[in-house]
């Protein structure tokens, strides 16, 4: 998607300007999705050249975004192009900037604003970052007024707007009586397609000229999106599916609820399954050690932080489940297998089974035989599935709204009190009646009972986020 382009006239150009430290670099980061682009500091003159990379579709080059320093002394420069227009009041602001960039000397003071007014008068629109947390300064005031006499279309761009509604209120305000109405609230760091769509479409409306192939990269965007979002809820559906249909033998002579060394065995599996969907999670999304960081994703070395036996978990994902909270989830809990309705252990009494026709017995065979030799299966109990559930799917939703900007963010995780799909349980009890089903083959992907749960599991993974884009 990056690359520098020799043929930029007949693209696209978008300067991004601002105020120092307001989040352009950021921006400019998360909508090429690459964390290589330029440099990022909590400080101000990071950036202290134009710096330009070009947004492909395929092979079709669609516009280029020009990095710029950020704006530092706004009083200077305004007082340099007031002295220049009182000259000649005849002259349109316009060409007073023109003059200004061709006359300023490499070293003189205003250099640096010189770099940043010569890339806006070559580029088609400007994205005006704004740190909303900052107030309507006479410094911004400045900056705008400056600005507009590029006679190029502005879009403000505002950065920072998590907890901060009264101040983006406050700046729209102030925007307005400006003729800026078209502004966007756009978080680098809590980043939304729907954010990058809309984006997008102001530039299509502003600069008609680039409306289709702007579209194309909507289009371009809005797909790849839909099938990373569709992989990553299939993964977890399929973790569900796996777990939910593994088993483990138990004699029932043995007198022991659950056998240690049976627990120790579904430990070691549901921990292996999750942390392989935990690694195809992040893969899926092309996510590094450094963006599960700044996303405060509790993985630490690629593992999560919170064993999924560890106590507490329960509660952690919203399970409050009484004593059982405290304890974590149980390994492989009483399960009753069915069949046709009777739990294996009241049918055990092989008269309730010799009613049983033919295709039961295909089916159920292999329960019926462990029953009559005494032994009984060990599935994994249900708050574990719960959990399992729960965190792939608030994993999913961090991944969906990654960005690959901020260096230092504070996000609170608050435990996901995401309903489970609609017949959770009927699922569950279904998948373990079909322990077949824990690998894909041609049979279970054909079987419109297993289709069902898919499809349902994937629907409730993706939730209301799966509108987006
Ligand atoms: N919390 C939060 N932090 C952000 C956001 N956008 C940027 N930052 C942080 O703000 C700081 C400045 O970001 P930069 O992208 O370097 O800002 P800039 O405007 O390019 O700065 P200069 O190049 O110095 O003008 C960095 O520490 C970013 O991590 C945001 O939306 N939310
Ligand atoms: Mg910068």
């Amino acid at each position: 998607m990056v690359n520098n382009n020799s043929a930029s006239h007949s693209l696209l150009n978008i300067a991004v300007v601002g105020h120092t430290n307001t989040g352009k670099t950021s921006l400019i980061r998360t909508m090429l999705r690459s964390t290589e682009f330029g440099e990022i500091e909590d400080a101000a003159g990071t950036t202290r050249h134009v710096e330009q990379a070009t947004i492909f579709v395929g092979d079709l080059p669609v516009l280029n975004l020009h990095d710029t320093p950020g704006l530092e002394d706004t009083h200077a420069l305004f007082a340099y192009l007031k002295k220049a227009s009182a000259k000649s009041r005849s002259i349109a602001p316009v060409k007073i900037l023109e003059d200004f960039v061709t006359n300023i000397s490499v070293h003189d003071s205003l250099e640096q604003e010189a770099k940043v007014i010569r890339q806006v008068l070559r580029s088609d629109v400007l994205l005006y970052v704004i740190d909303v947390r900052e107030p309507f300064l006479e410094k911004y005031r400045i900056e705008l007024e400056i600005l507009t006499r590029s006679a190029k279309p502005i879009i403000p761009v505002f950065n920072f707007i998590a907890g901060h509604k009264q101040e983006l209120f406050h700046w729209r305000q102030q925007l307005a009586t400006y003729n800026i109405h078209a502004t966007l609230e756009f978080d680098t760091v809590a980043f939304t397609f729907d954010a990058e769509k809309r984006l997008y479409q102001k530039i299509q409306t502003l600069v008609e000229v680039h409306y289709d192939n702007l579209q194309k990269l909507i289009d371009h965007r809005a797909k790849v999106w839909k099938q990373l979002c569709l992989s990553g809820a299939k993964r977890i559906a399929e973790l569900v599916v796996s777990v939910a249909c593994y088993r483990e033998n138990k004699s029932l002579q043995s007198n022991q609820l659950v056998d240690p060394l049976h627990e120790d065995r579904i430990h070691s599996f549901v921990r292996k399954a999750e942390q392989k969907c935990l690694n195809d999670l992040l893969s899926i999304f092309n996510f590094s050690e450094k963006d599960v960081a700044i996303q405060k994703i509790p993985v630490s070395n690629g593992q999560w932080q919170l064993d999924i036996f560890a106590p507490g978990i329960l509660k952690a994902y919203g399970l409050d489940v009484g004593s059982a909270a405290a304890k974590g989830a149980a390994a492989g809990a009483g399960i009753d297998l069915m069949v046709g309705g009777l739990s294996l252990g009241a049918a055990s009494a092989l008269g309730a089974l010799a009613g049983a026709g033919w295709s039961t017995f295909k089916r159920y065979g292999d329960e019926i035989r462990a029953t009559v030799q005494g032994t009984k299966w060990l599935c994994v109990d249900e708050n574990t599935l719960q959990v399992l559930y729960l965190r792939q799917k608030q994993l999913l939703e961090k991944l969906m709204h990654r960005g690959h900007a901020a260096c230092d963010t504070v996000q609170v995780d608050t435990p996901d009190k995401t309903q489970l799909p609609e017949n959770w349980t009927g699922f569950i009890s279904t998948l373990r009646q079909n322990p077949a089903w824990h690998e894909s083959s041609a049979s279970r992907n054909n079987n419109k009972q297993y289709l069902e749960i898919e499809t349902k599991l994937i629907a409730g993974i993706l939730g209301q986020s799966s509108n987006s884009f």
